[in-house]
């Protein structure tokens, strides 16, 4: 009796066993069936990615400067050296102003259009004072326009003949003209704030290097690189208060005087 209930129990037992090893063959089955399902989850992330379009145009832009207002601010009284960083603060638009001259009005300004830190476009001040672009152009009246044919030009060899003719014509058609001035008036007039000045005009047109040689606040010499071959081209050098000028080619001679150059006497 009692083995026979063993006997059944056993049976049944085994019956649970096969009934078990079936549903786990069931599931296994049906686990191999379910993959189709599986895709649909990952199908799923469109409508993710459609919410992470919506933030790009949620940036509305504030206006960026026009040029003609970034010029105002240019054209506004400077103090002598005066350094501006970000004129235009909570602007999309950066601009730094700089006054290099020792003077009241700057001379150079630089425009970050995007905030990237990298700058995209510098201005200088050409002959006539206006704002000039890399590429030539001038503002006038708040546009960019291309240099007009400066009627002031002319009369400049007009005045020379009267002193000596032929080194006056050149000065006029020098092509560093407005550089040489530059440099002629910084060294009498500028303050020297150290030793040696690098490159004046800071990669724009010739490399000038200004050097105070006896540390007395004032410029005595300048060499001039027009062409940035690292090979000097001129030397500016101030003698009692004026400035001689020789050229390292020519070994040619002239002397600063009242904004012409004039050969040595
Ligand atoms: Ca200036
Ligand atoms: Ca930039
Ligand atoms: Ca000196
Ligand atoms: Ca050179």
């Amino acid at each position: 009796m009692a083995f026979i209930r063993y006997q059944t129990v056993r049976n049944i037992g085994i019956g649970v066993l096969g009934a078990g090893a079936i549903a786990g063959i069931v599931v296994a089955a049906s686990g191999s069936s379910t993959p189709t399902p599986a895709p649909t989850l990952v199908s799923t992330p469109t409508p993710a990615s459609a919410p992470s379009r919506t933030p790009a145009p949620a940036v509305t832009p504030t206006v960026a400067l026009d040029d003609a207002t970034i010029a105002a601010r240019g054209d506004q009284p400077a103090s002598p050296g005066e350094k501006i960083k970000d004129a235009f603060k909570g602007n999309p638009t950066k601009v730094n102003l700089y006054e290099e001259t020792q003077d009241t009005r700057y001379d150079r300004l630089k425009i970050d259009a995007n905030r990237d830190d990298v700058w995209d476009v510098q201005w200088t001040r050409d002959d006539a004072g206006r704002w000039q672009r890399e590429d030539g152009q001038v503002m006038l009246d708040g546009h960019w326009q291309a240099v007009p044919t400066n009627p002031q030009i002319p009369p400049t060899p007009m005045a020379a003949p009267t002193p000596s003719t032929p080194a006056t014509a050149t000065t006029a058609s020098e092509p560093f003209a407005a550089q040489l001035e530059t440099v002629a008036k910084t060294m009498l007039e500028g303050k020297a704030t150290s030793e040696k000045l690098k490159d004046l005009f800071r990669g724009n047109g010739p490399k000038v290097n200004l050097y105070d040689d006896d540390k007395d606040g004032r410029w005595d010499r300048a060499k001039i690189d027009f062409d940035r071959d690292e090979v000097d081209d001129e030397k500016l050098t101030q003698k009692g208060g004026f400035i001689e000028r020789k050229s390292e080619k020519t070994g040619a001679i002239t002397t600063w005087d009242n904004g012409v150059w004039k050969p040595k006497p």
